[in-house]
């Protein structure tokens, strides 16, 4: 196949090796928190529920733009604590968050210099993500922001450019896009990195060369910033990879309340992230969870491993309500996915692919610093209460035992070469629990 000539796409070299990268890859486990405008109705206006995602509220109820920015004068999260919010999340067991600093309803809840839409033009008046990221670096939880380049709110933005008034216009939003980033970087210097979205308008599509110099420029400015794929297009329009197939941005960002087909060993080869909402898709503050399915704290911390066991990271969606807290349903599951990594992060941080095929009871993890000891994170227990391993050729199995037992050594039956049965009868737990399996190498 003819490779095509691409000027615009990868910039660095992936899977990046430096420090930065290791430590987002290290961290696993990330708080998304979608907070703005938008969590005031809730997904309710005059009386009516949307029942589509409440941070589409603006366009589900058909809401004109005056009346939508209105609400500005409303934001007052009396109940905002930042240090509340940051011990919850240390105690969830994140080691990141990423904030939206700006979503679709373009307001910022940063004081920006570059639009009144802002923190600083409302009741509240201070400058809230600084107070964010300032509690959560101080629980030791990097703080990367998200950014909307599609903006219902600014006048200059457009779908797509139809016109010269159009194009000029759109020079003029790449303007802001630009000193928007810059500035973030400029105000909070601990950032780790950039999280783009509402990059599927097709005056970005087509614009591959802005969104290149815009990475290129916002990683000299900060060294080490981590950005997604989603910010990327390059000049043919080909989005996250670029016409020829290669990874764009950092890190693949594209799976998204979806993730990949767990027996993959593809998609282990490159980092990547998915972020998932507590409901089918809600990420904004939405007043009735009753409308759909609310994940389980289990069903969460499956996708959490899943995610680990192949090379990804797992960002699980917060919407704070109006006031500035969080509803009853995610403080509970917040808990009870931190009460479960309280005994079992072992098998999360820094871990990823073990490099062995996956089995039924659930998934392999292994620590990155580690050659000889693999993770097995248990979802479902067999019948016969054997658990079964497939080596890769030269190694042996040395020991296995509990995470929560490790002094009472697991019966193995070796089924043929390389295979085994691993005897795991007496666990009682209901929730996901760990066997350690310690590995030799015959030769
Ligand atoms: C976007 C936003 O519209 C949404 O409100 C939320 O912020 C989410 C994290 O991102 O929604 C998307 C983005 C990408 C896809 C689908 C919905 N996608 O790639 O399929």
């Amino acid at each position: 196949e003819s490779e095509k000539e691409v000027k615009y796409g990868q910039i660095t070299e992936l899977p990046r090796q430096d420090d930065a990268m290791k430590k987002w890859r290290s961290n696993r486990f990330g708080q998304f928190i979608h907070w703005g405008l938008y969590a005031i109705p809730g997904g309710v206006w005059k009386g009516k529920t949307y029942e589509y995602a409440a941070e589409f509220l603006k366009s589900s109820a058909g809401i004109s733009t005056a009346t939508w920015d209105s609400l500005q004068y409303q934001f007052n999260p009396i109940k905002f604590n930042a240090m509340a919010w940051a011990k919850m999340a240390k105690a969830m067991g994140v080691k990141y968050a990423t904030i939206t600093t700006k979503h679709h309803e373009g307001f910022c809840l940063w004081p920006s210099e570059y639009t009144d839409f802002d923190i600083e033009n409302t009741p509240y008046g201070k400058d809230l993500l600084g107070e964010f990221i300032e509690a959560y670096n101080a629980e030791g939880i990097d703080v990367s922001l998200y950014y909307s380049v599609l903006d219902w709110h600014h006048p200059d933005w457009r779908y797509k450019l139809n016109s010269e008034e159009d194009k000029e216009a759109f020079e003029r939003l790449k303007i802001f896009t630009k000193n928007q980033l810059l500035e973030l970087l400029d105000r909070y210097p601990t950032v780790k990195g950039l999280w783009f979205d509402g990059t599927w308008d097709q005056c970005w599509k087509d614009n591959g060369q802005f969104s290149y110099e815009l990475e290129k420029k916002l990683k000299e400015k900060h060294p080490g910033l981590v950005v997604n794929s989603r910010m990327r297009a390059d000049e043919y329009g080909s989005r996250h990879f670029d016409s020829n197939g290669v990874l764009m941005g950092d890190y693949e960002s594209g799976y998204e309340r979806r993730l990949p087909n767990p027996w993959d060993i593809e998609v282990t080869k490159n980092d990547w992230e998915c972020c998932m909402t507590i409901p089918e898709n809600q990420w904004g503050y939405h007043k009735d969870w009753t409308l759909t399915h609310i994940k389980t704290a289990n069903e969460l911390i499956e996708m959490l491993v899943q995610c680990t066991s192949q090379n990804g990271n797992f960002l699980l969606n917060f919407g704070p309500t109006g006031e500035g807290d969080f509803r009853e349903e995610e403080v509970k599951l917040a808990k009870e996915i931190g009460d479960w990594m309280d005994d079992n992060s072992s098998a999360i941080y820094n871990c990823g692919y073990a490099g062995l095929k996956k089995q039924g009871w659930g998934y392999f993890t292994q620590n990155n610093d580690s050659e000889t000891t693999i993770n097995m994170v248990v979802f479902n227990k067999p019948i016969n209460g054997k658990y079964r391993v497939k080596l890769n050729k030269g190694s042996v199995i040395k020991k296995a035992y509990l995470l929560s037992k490790p002094d009472k050594a697991l019966d193995l039956e070796e089924i043929s070469n390389g295979e085994y049965f691993i005897e795991a009868k007496k666990v009682k737990t209901k929730d996901p629990f760990v066997i350690i399996i310690e590995l030799e190498n015959k030769d």
